[in-house]
């Protein structure tokens, strides 16, 4: 059996949001994956974050690839809409969906092979064309599915399960979206739950291409001493930058903070982040101090985690190709075929 659908029983008072939805109704079939696998505290991060930010369930679409990871759109979201594509070309689907209706929020879900290894290219066109969407990789440094293989984001020097040496660089997927300029960057830890929540949300409610790497052990394959993707490592080097919350437009911006230690970030939707610094001389608005800094920690065997990058004031994909507020999909005849005289007038423009 590849899927078990939940039984539709839940507790009574489990707490509804404010659309009435409880927890529940943001959840998908039962997992399949293996017990203690990092991508499922992912999901459960999803679903919180959903629930949190009173989603409507049907403005969601979630799009993934082929992988473990990639399967966990079943897991989560039952009630949106969802489309599991070929390994590697999330974002070119994703692309097209969003560019067909704007009005939808887009949730990409990958892995390190999907998005590093086959997918690497798409993953570089959908984050340098601004593609409005939360683009999250369940980074475990391993193809799960296909049983252990090495993937692009793999250590140097690492030892497969079967004994084999990985001899390849990895590649860091955080490093190249900042330099292809997504204007959301962050990377967290499946077993972070506290960190991870706002993330996702913050990374819902941005305008623009927003990238979230989450460390996600593959407790099969990947988790054992040595590797830099071991729920141990990843505990024992993990240098957060920030703390972040998410103060939606309904909730009451309170100072509670010493001067210095808090920054108010005000996104395009009203929403604003309240971060708590961590690492006093860390700016996430600059770019250039954030690649500079990650690159040097990374040297150093630490995993810098938090929101590592945000512009605030980005633009999408929509306003680079300054396509018409209606979602294309929902244009009639009318619009579509607007006559000779418009076609004469094209014409003439480009004459
Ligand atoms: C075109 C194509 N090539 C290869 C495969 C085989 N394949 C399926 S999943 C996968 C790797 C998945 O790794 P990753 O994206 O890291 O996901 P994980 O299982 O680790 O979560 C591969 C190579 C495929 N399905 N399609
Ligand atoms: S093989 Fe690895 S990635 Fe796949 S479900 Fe199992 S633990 Fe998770
Ligand atoms: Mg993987």
């Amino acid at each position: 059996m590849t899927y078990i659908t939940k039984p539709r029983l839940h507790h009574p008072q489990l707490l509804p949001n404010g659309l009435g939805f409880t927890r529940r109704d943001y959840e998908g079939k039962v997992s399949t994956l293996c017990a203690g696998c990092g991508h499922d505290s992912i999901s459960a991060a999803i679903i919180q974050a959903a629930y949190e930010l009173d989603l409507p369930p049907h403005r969601l679409a979630k799009l993934s690839g082929i992988g473990c990871s990639s399967k966990t759109p079943d897991y989560f979201l039952g009630n949106s809409h969802g489309f599991n594509s070929v390994h590697g070309r999330m974002p070119s689907v994703l692309t097209g969906a969003n560019i067909a209706n704007r009005d939808l929020i887009y949730l990409g879900v990958s892995g390190d092979g999907d998005s590093a290894s086959i997918g690497l290219g798409q993953f570089a066109h959908s984050i340098r064309r601004g593609v409005n969407m939360t683009y999250i990789v369940e980074n475990n440094g391993v193809y799960g599915l296909t049983k252990g293989q090495f993937s692009a984001t793999s250590d140097k020097g690492s030892k497969s399960k079967k004994g084999v040496t990985n001899h390849d660089t990895p590649i860091d997927l955080v490093g190249i979206s900042m330099q292809l300029g997504a204007s959301f960057v962050a990377r967290s830890f499946s077993g972070d739950k506290a960190q991870l929540v706002p993330l996702i949300k913050a990374a819902i409610r941005h305008k623009g291409a927003a990238f979230i790497d989450v460390i996600s052990p593959c407790v099969q394959f990947n988790n054992h001493t040595g590797s830099t993707k071991s729920f141990d490592y990843v505990r024992e080097h993990n240098e957060a930058v920030n703390r972040l919350d998410v103060i939606l437009d309904r909730d009451e911006i309170t100072i509670d903070y010493a001067p210095g230690t808090i920054e108010l970030v005000t996104q395009h939707d009203g929403s604003v982040l309240k971060l708590r610094k961590l690492a006093d001389d860390y700016d996430p608005t600059d770019r250039i101090a954030a690649i500079g800094r990650l690159a040097e920690h990374q040297a150093h065997g630490e995993v810098v985690t938090g929101l590592l990058y945000i512009d605030p004031e980005a633009d999408d994909l929509h306003d680079y190709l300054g396509t018409v507020k209606t979602p294309l999909n929902q244009l009639g005849d009318a619009e579509l075929t607007p006559g000779p005289k418009a076609l004469a007038e094209i014409n003439a423009s480009l004459r």
